[in-house]
């Protein structure tokens, strides 16, 4: 009802109150907030998404101020310290120049012994090298710092550094305005009301500027609510701002304690907040910097029109842990932005396109993306067969892929939604946590590697849990020729309580053959041995599909389990659609024969490049294609090869893809599938799931025949999340 009072108000152009946007970000649906944020961003910015090319330079991480948060500062003497002379500066200008930029950014600490003469020195000489060449610089702080130290009033430093040749101020240093927060995260930086003044006198002066917000540390939700008003109220009063940029906070070298990133779920709710409830801003940035590409990319499905710039040399961010790399190309930024459907235009600071001929994209789209796009037929049978998948009709490949192709995203959402499955957003299982041993070896060494690697699991991850995880046997790896059979009976006898998973159909293929026996028999005596579950493995794409279905048919009536992989594959420019609606179909068609059909795990190809929406509509689009029936598992570590953070987490920050795990609740992802005991930190997996608004609920494969010992129950019971 709620969301219903808040869109009618968004569509008919009504402001939405502070309240409202306090309910947005505790209470709305992801897709929904998405679908109306983007809505109102195709309405002001067209298909258009800005970026621009540019180059940041800190002069000086010197500073007189200690901010809890910031871990670019040091004081005067203190190693690692640097004050960039000005000829240093302009030889980074110059290179930056060679490369086509249009703006310099320059911000950075308040050097205790640079007078204000310094600072109109440096501008004055960048913009006498390259007149041409924007100079965005000074956030207030700076800004205030100068006019204390030259007596003069801030109105005098700004028009001075103007007359010098600055031409705006970036919107760093604006923090949380609240003082609850305020007082205790920079109590010595200017106020929240005096960075609104500096602002304030900048606007009336005819000088434009940005302003940010740091989220995702102490504040709430109201902080973050009370920040926008007091920006939306300046605006209102000067229209002077560019534009409104969310800062996710970097979490590394801070003294509040903090060590988790922001969640993919909340950046993106920022965002969607953000370009709602500001309705007085023309543009919201989706700053890759402190994001990651991943998780920009996304938010431009979420109400964000710019992606800003090269950037080439930040500092901020990474001296706080960012990972987000620190220069982008200019066609790393088209690519981004095409690939999520958009237009990519270079902008110039103050949001003109730089080549007229962009101005054309930049016509506000009034109904759907659909409508705008495609002729009037071709959109009726788009809406056609988006209705069929929402009522869960068959639906045919070319059916299936003319969705992936010409739908935009929350086109897919809309109809997941309305399909109403019963994936709950708030919901992630484990499918079980499991170990994977070593099978290449004999029988007797892999015997007591298992009897090892179940000892660590339980001291990792389970303390005294009994031995009942699950035990992962990569099928292509064990001994040849292959005694399968004896390898899972091993395994039994060393934990009679496990549930056994061999991976890859096409080794078991082989194994049949190389024993003469017709399938059948090899997997009946596989689940005489113990074998409770086939899943397959990557490498079974080798395998052809009416011999990989011949396993997994023969599975059934040995009472044998089997998971089917759908893997996400890319062709030059796109994801290869036509093998994965094949795949799917192929999987819909099984599943009304095979009672067995555990889950179907969906990934992206090792080392392919998928973008991340075009990860999340195939994901929300498998699901509205498959049977509410049947899990979809999206593991961690198919989702890893989207995000250029690498690694797993082995610092005890956030696991770095889970930012795009709670992201991808909103699409359709609600198991993880098997989680490694060791690979994946699991407390801090299950306790960062819980803190992205996430259950995590730990199931187990076959749960007719589990025998979790009741020592395991309790140890799991924090784990366990009543269904
Ligand atoms: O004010 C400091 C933030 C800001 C961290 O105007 C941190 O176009 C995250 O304002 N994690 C400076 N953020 C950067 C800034 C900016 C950046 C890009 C574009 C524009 C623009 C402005 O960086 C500071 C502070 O809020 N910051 N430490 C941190 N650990
Ligand atoms: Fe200094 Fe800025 Fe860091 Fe605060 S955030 S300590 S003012 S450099």
């Amino acid at each position: 009802m709620m969301m219903r009072n808040i869109s009618i108000k968004v569509e008919s152009g009504t402001r939405i109150t502070e309240a409202d946007a306090s309910w947005l970000y505790r209470n709305a649906e992801l897709g929904e907030l998405g679908r109306l944020a983007n809505r109102v961003n195709l309405r002001k910015n067209g298909n258009a998404v800005f970026y621009n090319i540019n180059r940041h330079i800190n002069p000086t991480n010197i500073c007189a101020l200690s901010c809890k948060f910031c871990a670019y500062s040091k004081k005067p003497g203190e190693a690692g310290g640097y004050a960039y002379e000005i000829d240093e500066m302009l030889v980074k200008a110059g290179e930056a120049v060679q490369q086509g930029a249009t703006e310099l950014h320059m911000v950075g600490g308040l050097h205790p012994r640079w007078n204000f003469q310094r600072y109109v020195d440096m501008i004055s000489a960048m913009h006498k090298a390259y007149p041409e060449v924007h100079l965005k610089a000074f956030t207030a702080v700076e800004l205030d710092w100068m006019a204390r130290r030259a007596k003069k009033t801030i109105a005098e430093v700004m028009l001075e550094l103007r007359d010098a040749g600055l031409g705006s101020f970036p919107g760093g240093g604006a923090e949380i305005f609240h003082a609850e927060v305020r007082d205790v995260i920079c109590d010595t930086k200017v106020s929240g009301d005096q960075w609104i003044e500096t602002h304030r006198t900048a606007h009336n002066l005819g000088i434009r500027s940005n302003c940010t917000m740091l989220y995702g540390h102490i504040e709430n939700y109201d902080h973050r609510v009370d920040h926008m008003r007091r920006l939306r109220d300046l605006q209102d009063e000067t229209g002077g701002f560019n534009v409104f940029i969310p800062l996710a906070f970097q979490p590394f070298q801070n003294e509040m304690g903090i060590n988790r990133y922001t969640f993919g779920a909340d950046d993106l709710r920022t965002i969607a907040v953000a370009r709602l409830y500001l309705d007085n801003f023309k543009h919201i940035k989706s700053y890759w910097v402190m994001l990651g590409q991943d998780i920009a990319q996304l938010a431009l499905q979420f109400g964000a029109n710019d992606l800003d710039g090269t950037v080439v040399e930040e500092k901020i961010s990474h001296a706080a842990g960012g990972r987000a790399g620190m220069i982008m190309t200019r066609n790393n930024l088209e690519n981004l932005i095409r690939r999520s459907g958009r237009i990519p235009v270079e902008r110039t600071t103050l949001y003109s396109p730089v080549h007229d001929h962009d101005l054309t994209h930049l016509t506000p789209i009034k109904n759907s993306e659909i409508d705008n796009q495609m002729s009037p037929d071709k959109a009726a049978s788009l809406r056609e067969l988006l209705l069929a998948l929402e009522n869960g009709d068959t639906t045919t490949p070319s059916g299936l892929w003319k969705v992936a192709m010409q739908a935009p995203l929350h086109e897919v959402t809309a109809a997941l939604d309305a399909a109403n499955h019963s994936t709950k957003q708030g919901q992630t299982l484990i499918e079980s946590v499991t170990v994977k041993v070593d099978s290449s070896q004999s029988v007797g060494p892999f015997t007591a590697a298992l009897r090892q690697a179940l000892i660590q699991a339980e001291s990792h991850v389970l303390n005294d849990a009994g031995h009942a995880l699950t035990i992962v046997l990569d099928a292509s790896e064990l001994m040849k020729p292959m005694p399968m059979a004896e390898y899972v009976a091993a395994t039994k006898s060393v934990s009679p309580a496990s549930s056994i998973v061999l991976r890859g159909a096409a080794s078991i293929l082989a194994t049949a053959n190389s024993l003469g026996q017709k399938t059948t028999e090899t997997l009946v005596d596989l689940r005489r041995a113990g074998l409770d579950v086939i899943e397959e493995a990557t490498s079974d794409k080798n395998l052809s599909n009416s011999d990989k279905w011949l396993v997994f048919g023969c599975a059934q009536p040995a009472e044998i389990a089997v998971i089917p992989l759908i893997t996400l594959k890319s062709l030059t420019n796109a994801p290869d659609w036509s093998t994965w609606a094949d795949d799917v179909t192929e999987i819909r068609t099984r599943l009304a024969t095979n009672a067995l059909i555990y889950g179907v795990a969906f990934r992206v190809a090792d080392n392919d490049l998928i973008m991340p929406c075009e990860y999340m509509k195939a994901l929300a689009l498998t699901r509205l294609a498959l049977p509410s029936t049947v899990k979809i598992w999206t593991p961690i570590t198919g989702m890893s090869v989207l995000a250029p953070l690498r690694g797993l987490g082995a610092d005890h920050t956030m696991h770095p893809v889970m930012k795009l795990v709670s992201a991808a609740r909103a699409f359709g992802s609600a198991s993880l599938g098997f989680v490694s005991a060791t690979e994946h930190h699991l407390e801090r997996l299950c306790e960062d799931l819980r803190a992205s608004g996430a259950a995590p609920r730990l199931m187990c494969p076959r749960q007719h025949d589990r025998s979790f010992s009741s020592q395991l129950l309790s140890n799991l019971s924090s784990l366990r999340h009543a269904p």
